[in-house]
């Protein structure tokens, strides 16, 4: 973060979300922590650093499991140079805060699946008391000074239990995924409270101004005469008792080491590895953990439906779809590997040929040099989730092609469809025959057009890259003059 007078600050950051950024592993006796890594990190650990600061989470081990992992953490704080502090959760309230309130209700429901939601009484409880037990945690370390960052939907409650304990520090949210509109958002059986719990946030920060909208429109559902000011970036919202910003902050990526990385050696290596493996074909590449948020079956379909009409696509393209494991345990993601497995094979039944197998099915964590060796070397990538925060497989997609001649097939429904719609083809990831044509044009597009597409999607990442986020972030939260953020490309006051 830049210091400047206007904006400077001079308390410690506080970054709170559900899982530390750490990884503990358990070899016989010893307790090994691994550092986490991804653009929040990134981004957030200089300003932690530099600050002094303290990141709190759970750590992923329950109580239960009576691991003690007080000296390696204060080991791993020593590498890092920050604090990380653990918040311990009983495997009962892991079971219904994490994967009963937040990803059978919010997950779902804000991603306006709402047949997927299971309105479990109980998960609302513990959803509660652990918010609380996180506010607590905080509540003990935190100083009136301090900036406290609360990340996402597990921890909406948050303020609110804070100011109960007494808290005054600033309080922020960030909202990695969408807001829903407010016929879905009335679905909740706890509608009222958790907006009202929200309120308790002197920022909360959403990835679109779509979320935004729908935000203010379930506010003016519940709050009767609340009242918007301003327009722009960062708005002020006021009800009869209360006054907070609402922000809109588009998620990015540390774009320059997605750049360096696909311009390293060891990428160029397993890039050429991969033109190598297939010689003469085009590689349409999808990338997501295993949700059923991401569209990948709906994908596959197109594709399906792509090589079916097209059929001057057979043999020349290969459809490299990496999934990365992710809440397998839960029955329906479970489920939904199974179906992927058997769509993709019934796919590749139909259409191999000696030559040629259309899909290759990757259901692991790639390293990150394979990653962007392939980001690096497909010529077109196929991002169509259902809904979407954001979505940064496409910046990332953006960042490594340093050839500058990949299409991005984007769903409307991301998050970066604003920010991407003048030069991504766009598509509705429910319409099968939609996607497919956009397929059969990326595949057909000439390099002039390919060029003139990509160089500045690549322009819109470098330029609103991770940093550039945090830094309007909290600027957004501590500066004093809302008339001074920059305004927003398409927002309607309302
Ligand atoms: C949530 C919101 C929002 C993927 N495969 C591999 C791998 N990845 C990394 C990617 C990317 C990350 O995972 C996925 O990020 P997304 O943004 O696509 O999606 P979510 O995990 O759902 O994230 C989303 C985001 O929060 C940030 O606010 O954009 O909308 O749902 O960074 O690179 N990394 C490695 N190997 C893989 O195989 N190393």
């Amino acid at each position: 973060m830049k210091d400047n007078n206007e904006n400077s600050y001079e308390g410690r950051i506080i970054i709170v979300s559900n899982r530390l950024p750490i990884v503990v592993r358990k070899e016989s006796d010893n307790i090994e922590i691994e550092r986490g890594s991804g653009g929040l990190i990134t981004a957030l650990a200089p300003v932690l650093k530099d600050r002094g600061g303290k990141w709190i989470g759970w750590p992923g081990i329950t109580e239960e499991e009576r691991i003690d992992i007080s000296q390696a953490l204060a080991e791993a704080n020593e590498d890092v140079g920050y604090d990380l502090e653990a918040v311990v959760l009983t495997q009962e309230e892991v079971n219904n805060y994490y994967y009963g309130f937040s990803n059978e209700i919010l997950w779902p429901l804000f991603h306006d699946l709402q047949s997927r939601c299971n309105y479990e009484p109980r998960y609302w409880e513990l959803y509660r008391k652990v918010n609380r037990k996180f506010a607590e945690k905080i509540e003990s370390t935190v100083k009136t000074d301090d900036f406290v960052w609360i990340q996402d939907y597990h921890l909406l409650n948050c303020a609110r239990e804070l100011r109960t304990l007494g808290v005054r520090s600033k309080l922020a949210m960030f909202l990695h995924i969408p807001f829903p509109p407010l016929d879905i958002f009335l679905k909740l059986p706890w509608r009222y409270q958790l907006l009202e719990n929200l309120l308790y946030y002197d920022l909360i920060g959403f990835q679109t101004i779509r979320d935004r909208v729908n935000f203010i429109d379930c506010l003016r559902r519940f709050f009767r005469g609340v009242q918007i000011e301003g327009r722009g970036q960062v708005v002020l919202g006021k009800t009869a008792d209360r006054e907070f910003r609402i922000g809109v902050f588009p998620i990015s990526i540390d774009y320059s080491e997605f750049e360096k990385a696909a311009r390293s050696q060891q990428v160029a290596d397993r890039a050429w590895y991969l033109h190598e493996k297939y010689p003469e074909r085009k590689i349409i590449l999808g990338v997501d953990r295993l949700d059923y948020t991401k569209g990948i079956i709906q994908r596959l379909k197109a594709f399906e439906n792509a090589i079916e009409r097209f059929p001057e696509l057979r043999g020349k393209v290969s459809f490299v779809q990496v999934v990365v494991p992710s809440r397998i345990n839960v029955p329906e993601y479970f489920e939904l590997k199974q179906e992927i497995e058997r769509l993709t094979s019934e796919i590749n039944g139909r259409f191999t040929t000696s030559g040629w197998v259309p899909i290759h099915y990757v259901f692991r964590s790639l390293d990150r040099d394979d990653l962007v060796a392939l980001y690096r070397t497909a010529e077109i990538a196929l991002v169509t989730p259902l809904k979407d925060g954001m979505n940064l497989v496409a910046k990332e997609y953006c960042a490594s092609n340093i050839e500058e001649d990949g299409v991005l097939i984007l769903s409307e429904f991301a998050g970066a469809a604003p920010e991407f719609k003048d030069h991504a083809l766009l598509v509705n990831p429910h319409d099968i025959v939609g996607v497919a044509d956009a397929i059969y044009q990326a595949f057909t597009m000439d390099i002039e057009e390919r060029r003139a597409r990509m160089k500045p999607l690549r322009e819109i990442v470098r330029e609103n890259d991770v940093f550039y986020w945090v830094d309007s972030f909290f600027k957004g939260a501590l500066s004093r003059d809302l008339k001074s953020f920059p305004v927003v490309k398409d927002y309607v006051p309302r």
